[in-house]
C-alpha cells in the first residue's frame, strides 16, 4: 500500500498519526509514504486524479491500484485490517462518545481552522478574505470553547485514559495553525495544555513538523 501524503496538512498528519500510534501499540503496517508536491502540481496529473478525482491528500492506495481517499475512509479502513489496539474503544459506548469527539475535532476544528489558515496566511497562496476568516474563527472559538471544558478535568486524552482517533484530528488541526503562526489558545488553558502534553508523546514527536 501507498500512503500518498501532504506533510504538515491537517488531513494527512490526522492519519500519521493515526499510523504513529498504532505503531507505538505495536501494530505495524505495510505502508510506502509518498510525498506529493503540491507546488509542481503533482495532485492535479491525471494519474493523480485517477485516484482521487478531487485532488486532495491522503490518498490510500492498495496494492490491487484501488485507491481509498479521505482521511477518516482510510483510517477506518486500516482499523478493519488491524482491529487489534483499537484507537476507537473497547465498547460501543466508549467508540460512539471517541466518534463524536473525533467529528467535532474535524467538523468543528479541522475544518474552520484549514479555512481560517488558507483565508489569513495560506500556504498554497490563497487570496486573503477577511470576511471568511471572521466566520471561521467565530466557529473555531465555539468549538474551542467545548472542547476546553471538556479538557477541564486534566485529562492526557480527549477520551480520558486511552488515545483515540480524536487526538490524532484534533493535533492535525492545530499542527496546521502553528505551521503559519495562527495559534493561538491563551483563552483556552485546556486545549494548550493537552495540546503540550500530546506533542511529547513518541508517534507525535516522529510526526509532528511544528
Ligand atoms: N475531507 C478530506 C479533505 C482533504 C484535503 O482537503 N486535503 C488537503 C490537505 S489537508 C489537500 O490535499 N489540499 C491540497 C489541494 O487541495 O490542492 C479528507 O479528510 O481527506
Amino acid at each position: 500500500m501507498i500512503l500518498h501524503d501532504l506533510p504538515g496538512a491537517p488531513n494527512p498528519t490526522k492519519v500519521r498519526l493515526y499510523l504513529a500510534e498504532k505503531a507505538a501499540q505495536g501494530v505495524q503496517m505495510d505502508l510506502e509514504i509518498r510525498k506529493v508536491n503540491v507546488f509542481k502540481k503533482a495532485n492535479r496529473t491525471a494519474e493523480f486524479l485517477a485516484k482521487n478525482p478531487f485532488g486532495t491528500m491522503p490518498v490510500l492506495e492498495l496494492d490491487d491500484g484501488r485507491a481509498i481517499f479521505e482521511s477518516l475512509a482510510i483510517i477506518e479502513y486500516l482499523e478493519e485490517k488491524h482491529p487489534q489496539c483499537s484507537m476507537w474503544g473497547d465498547s460501543p459506548e466508549e467508540r460512539g462518545r471517541a466518534r463524536t469527539l473525533e467529528r467535532v475535532a474535524d467538523v468543528r476544528v479541522l475544518i474552520p481552522s484549514a479555512t481560517y489558515v488558507h483565508a489569513t496566511n495560506s500556504p498554497l497562496g490563497y487570496e486573503p478574505n477577511a470576511v471568511i476568516a471572521k466566520h471561521a474563527l467565530t466557529q473555531l472559538n465555539t468549538a474551542f470553547t467545548w472542547l476546553d471544558r471538556e479538557l477541564a478535568d486534566g485529562r492526557p486524552f480527549l477520551m480520558v485514559e486511552r488515545v483515540t482517533v480524536a487526538d490524532c484530528t484534533l493535533q492535525g488541526a492545530l499542527q496546521f495553525m502553528r505551521f503559519r503562526e495562527l495559534e493561538n489558545l491563551a483563552e483556552f488553558p485546556n486545549i494548550n495544555r493537552w495540546s503540550a502534553d500530546y506533542r511529547l508523546r513518541e508517534p507525535a514527536r516522529q510526526v509532528l513538523m511544528f
